[in-house]
């Protein structure tokens, strides 16, 4: 197996694996408030991960474990960050939604719809003043697609030339609406090419085309190509978040888009191929679960904020210096 087709691979097991960890210990209460999972959409973030360098800049939304763990945050400080412990990212006060790393250019972890287009939109403006030879990715639900920021966003990215990733993960269903619903032009990448940026569409279950896409789009940015759009056609094949009683769709539209489960299909692939068998299979499996378990466990040991220091980084007109009103 090549190192690109065996990283693929690991990427996407590595977050569904984390991600059905956290649902188990979401239904034990070991995580509280809400729970957002990118079960079924693993490929999109791997694809497109996977043509960035270290000096880009990524934004992603509140379903983004998986973005923060692939962009290199630590599986202790996201699994600390869940448990709402002080080791993690966000000191444990932003939990699933409000995953950050500055020092690794992830940029959230959103929890307002269409948040991160504006951020990514200023952050790309920040670094082509800067002369910085980078690319910011924004991810999204097609849902922001109705927000007045969207549209924002697509204009000045555009007007200002600016080196941007829009990457619109379409799996069809904002919470509980369907975007022919919601949508009178359900042709997404005709949207954006309104803005005259390139825009293209992918199947977003297939991550050698999600890859393969993206480096095109990421080099063309790079060449000074400015914005461009991508939608990913997925689907989430959990609920929206652990809140949901899924009424909305049916278990056979579930069902069918299960058979595509981008996991299995480039499994299938790579052991067509001859390139992979169950040993190699066997081995990454247990590497990831131990990896998991190790973070589940640091987790677990590690303390609270403490309760004096509950006050720090929360301004009003009456702090003192040390954080606490007077
Ligand atoms: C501005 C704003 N409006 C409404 C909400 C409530 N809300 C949370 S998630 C969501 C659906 C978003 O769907 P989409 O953008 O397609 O992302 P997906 O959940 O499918 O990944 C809504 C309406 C919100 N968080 N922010």
């Amino acid at each position: 197996m090549s190192d690109i087709d065996r990283a693929l691979l690991r990427d996407m097991l590595r977050v569904r694996r984390f991600e059905e960890r956290c649902v188990e210990l979401y239904s034990a209460t070991k995580i509280r408030g809400f729970l957002h999972v990118y079960i079924g959409e693993e490929a999109v973030a791997t694809g497109v991960m996977s043509a960035l360098t270290a000096e880009d800049a990524v934004v992603a939304t509140y379903r983004e474990h998986g973005h923060a763990l692939l962009r290199g945050m630590s599986a202790r400080l996201v699994m600390a960050e869940m448990y709402g412990k002080v080791t993690g990212c966000s000191r444990g006060r932003g939990g699933s939604m409000h995953l950050f790393d500055k020092d690794l250019r992830f940029y959230g972890g959103n929890a307002i719809v269409g948040g991160g287009l504006p951020t990514a939109v200023g952050l790309a403006l920040a670094d082509h003043l800067r002369k910085r030879d980078t690319v910011t990715v924004c991810f999204f639900g097609e849902g922001a697609m109705a927000e007045g920021e969207f549209h924002e966003s697509m204009n000045l990215a555009e007007l200002w030339h600016l080196p941007v990733l829009f990457v619109c993960e379409n799996n069809l269903y904002a919470m509980g609406t369907a975007l022919k619903r919601s949508e009178s032009e359900i042709n997404l990448p005709m949207k954006a090419a309104s803005y005259e940026m390139p825009a293209w569409s992918v199947d977003g279950m297939d991550v050698r085309a999600v890859a393969e896409t993206a480096r095109r789009a990421v080099d063309s940015i790079r060449a000074g190509g400015g914005p461009h759009f991508l939608e990913a056609r997925t689907y989430r094949f959990r609920a929206h978040s652990m809140f949901d009683p899924e009424r909305y769709r049916d278990k056979a539209e579930v069902k069918l888009w299960r058979e595509r489960d981008p996991v299995d299909l480039f499994t299938a692939v790579l052991r067509d191929e001859g390139v992979l068998d169950d040993a190699t299979l066997q081995v990454m499996e247990a590497e990831i679960a131990a990896e998991i378990e190790d973070a589940v466990q640091f987790a677990e040991q590690s303390p609270d904020e403490e309760i004096g220091d509950l006050l720090r980084f929360v301004y009003s007109p009456t702090s003192t210096a040390a954080g606490r009103p007077s």
